[in-house]
């Protein structure tokens, strides 16, 4: 098919969309790769804003680019070729921008889709574009479409929509209608009834369309390859008279199907406004009823109702065939069309293992979900802190003494000072003049098993040791034997004689409120013994916690012994002192930070350098094993 001032759609057409359509482009990629086109339709996409660049798209199952430029100039340059633009810019900066697409010798079409286009607008832009021969749909349309060719933007609506009515092929009926809705139902109809649309155009609602009925129907009747025409119009307007014309006075001389809508207006006794701003009949002449007496009166077929529609379309199309004008062919195959991932499984069509899996927090639904309890119920039930981390690391909620410990636990170990490891890297790290999370996390990475790391440690081993029936002295006997330190024994500065108020804390509250202490009154036995050999030998507040923590696991009720035995493995326990020492290791960058501190670098007389000697016989190992070689 060639390209001629009636065909202004081909297999070839190339089009601009100007706007940031990324739906709709996809659509008419996706129409075109069903149709078998070899190029996609749409050339490039014009968007005044973000700079030029290229949007990817889908082209069948495989990927494609489409150029984004950001003005019509760039666009016309970089594909001559193109001669269809569609407009989606929106009813404030449509005049202005088809005016300039207008300025284009090269854009043959334009189609508008623009609902709210003021109307003396749209007729300045009418006469504009007559003066300067391009077809204008719209506006206030979804556009039009061309089997097997050309769709403009969203005509036609989903993909297996599109297939349902055969669209991705040729048929013989050319219709003309005002509306994407209206084009849907002919869509639907001539399909069912005839071999299938050639092309259709929906004009858009408004008074002042940039195109009319007769405009397309002269178009179709000129094109050898339509030979059945198709309108559907409605109550308002006049353009209806104008097709009248054309077929009395021979312009029009191809079957035409034609219906009116609106005929039910006369059933209100006033005056009905449709949905369309141009469907109000101003006088009689503009009744759906009047137009469709005239038009049957021309010689057009006019089915007594609407209904009736599909039948007067079989006649019609039954005889061109029976005439020979028609010669249906064969159907070809139904094209697949590839959907997206994300759309398949909305529709339950697909499923893939995932390749996460999470059980403990949904963000999905209207309300972020902590373990299943929505978060304004967390705020409701004022569950505190506790009670969140209860959820989110136990997946349950824990009872309050247990939640009233947990936050004790962050409390008191949120800091110990500026001198311990973890404090002392954040704020060396804050000096060398890093951020809050560089500087954290150098603070976070210095906790092990020898500083605030010990929990897990000792949670195990005195777990451990207890279950097993060891008496504390065979424990602290064999772990001796065994050249392993106790973990949760020990403090550089606490001790017997300076007690560590934290492990005071922590051990009046758990003997207060926890159900049973056998770990924690465990730990203290062995204590007795470690601190009778050397004065800090204390439990210290990591070995507290820790085998409190165990006890709370064991004999809460909330926790299983596989899962209590499972926190501790895990490495829940130190869980606990990292995110308590976040709270002071993030005050200690903003201390420094605050008081402006300088790069910190270490005196060298609290350095011993004590380096191997200069003698280049032992640092050259070349010459050693040269020695060894003579030796030999
Ligand atoms: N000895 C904590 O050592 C420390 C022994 C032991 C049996 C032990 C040491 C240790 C285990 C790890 C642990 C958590 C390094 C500590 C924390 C948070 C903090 C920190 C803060 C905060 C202290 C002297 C003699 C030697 C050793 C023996 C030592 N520990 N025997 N079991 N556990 N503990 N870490 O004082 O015969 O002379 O050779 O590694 O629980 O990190 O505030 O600073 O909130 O920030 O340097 O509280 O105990 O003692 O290593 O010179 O040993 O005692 O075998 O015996 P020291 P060392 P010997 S809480």
């Amino acid at each position: 098919e060639t390209s001629e001032w009636y065909r202004p759609f081909t297999k070839k057409t190339r089009a601009v969309v100007y706007g940031m359509q990324p739906r709709a482009v996809q659509g008419m990629l996706d129409f075109d790769f069903m149709c078998k086109r070899e190029t996609p339709s749409v050339a490039c996409m014009v968007y005044p804003f973000g700079g030029s660049h290229v949007q990817k798209f889908y082209w069948g199952t495989k990927e494609t680019l489409i150029p984004v430029f950001t003005s019509l100039k760039e666009a016309s340059e970089k594909f001559p070729e193109a001669d269809v633009v569609v407009n989606f810019a929106s009813c404030r900066s449509v005049f202005d921008s088809t005016r300039e697409i207008l300025t284009f010798p090269q854009f043959k079409t334009i189609a508008i889709i623009a609902e709210g286009v003021p109307e003396r607008r749209a007729r300045q832009l009418l006469h504009e574009a007559e003066r300067r021969k391009v077809l204008v749909i719209g506006p206030a349309t979804v556009g039009g479409i061309k089997p097997g060719c050309f769709k403009i933007g969203n005509t036609g609506g989903m993909m297996d929509n599109i297939v349902a009515s055969k669209l991705y092929r040729s048929g013989s009926v050319g219709y003309v209608s005002k509306s994407g809705g209206m084009s849907n139902e002919l869509n639907n109809i001539i399909s069912r009834t005839t071999d299938g649309v050639y092309e259709g155009v929906a004009i858009g609602g408004d008074r002042y369309p940039g195109s009319t009925f007769i405009d397309h129907l002269l178009r179709y009747e000129n094109d050898p390859n339509c030979k059945m025409l198709v309108l559907l119009g409605e109550v308002g307007g006049v353009e209806e008279y104008r097709v009248i014309e054309a077929v009395k006075n021979g312009t029009i001389k191809k079957p035409i199907v034609a219906w009116c809508i609106g005929t039910c207006a006369k059933m209100f006794t006033t005056d009905v406004q449709f949905g369309h701003a141009g469907a109000l009949a101003n006088s009689d002449l503009e009744t759906a009823d009047a137009k469709n007496k005239a038009m049957r009166a021309a010689g057009i077929i006019v089915p007594e109702t609407f209904e009736k529609m599909p039948n007067s379309m079989a006649e019609a199309y039954q005889k061109l065939v029976k005439e020979g004008t028609i010669i249906p062919v064969a159907e070809p195959e139904i094209p697949k069309i590839p959907i997206d991932y994300s759309w398949a499984q909305e529709l339950g069509l697909v499923r893939k293992p995932a390749s996460f899996v999470s059980t403990i927090v949904d963000d999905r639904g209207q309300e972020l979900l902590y373990a299943g309890m929505r978060i304004t119920d967390v705020f409701k039930d004022d569950i505190g802190i506790g009670g969140v981390l209860s959820l989110l690391w136990f997946k349950r909620r824990l009872p309050d003494y247990a939640c009233k410990f947990i936050e004790m636990v962050l409390m008191l170990t949120a800091d110990h000072g500026p001198a311990v490891s973890g404090a002392m890297n954040t704020i060396i790290t804050t000096r060398a003049g890093k951020d809050l999370i560089s500087s954290v996390v150098s603070g976070l990475l210095t906790i092990g098993e020898r500083f605030g790391g010990a929990l897990d440690g000792a949670a195990t081993n005195f777990t451990r040791a207890y279950d097993s029936g060891m008496t504390p002295r065979e424990f602290v006997t064999s772990m001796r034997k065994a050249n392993k330190l106790i973990p949760g024994i020990g403090h550089k500065i606490k001790s017997r004689t300076n007690p560590d108020m934290r492990v005071e804390l922590v051990k009046n509250f758990v003997k207060k409120n926890f159900p049973h202490t056998p770990i924690l009154d465990y730990a203290l036995a062995v204590e007795e013994i470690t601190t009778s050999k050397k004065d800090n030998l204390i439990l210290n507040v990591d070995g507290c916690i820790a085998v409190s923590f165990v006890d709370l696991l064991r004999d809460s009720g909330a926790f299983t012994r596989e899962e209590a035995e499972e926190y501790t493995r895990i490495g829940t326990l130190n869980g606990l002192f990292v995110l308590g020492r976040t709270l002071g290791f993030i005050g200690h960058h903003l201390d420094q930070k605050r008081l402006k501190q300088g790069l910190y670098r270490h005196p060298w007389d609290d350095i011993s350098y004590l380096l191997p000697s200069l003698d280049p016989e032992t640092l050259d190992p070349r010459r050693v094993t040269a020695r060894v070689n003579v030796q030999a």
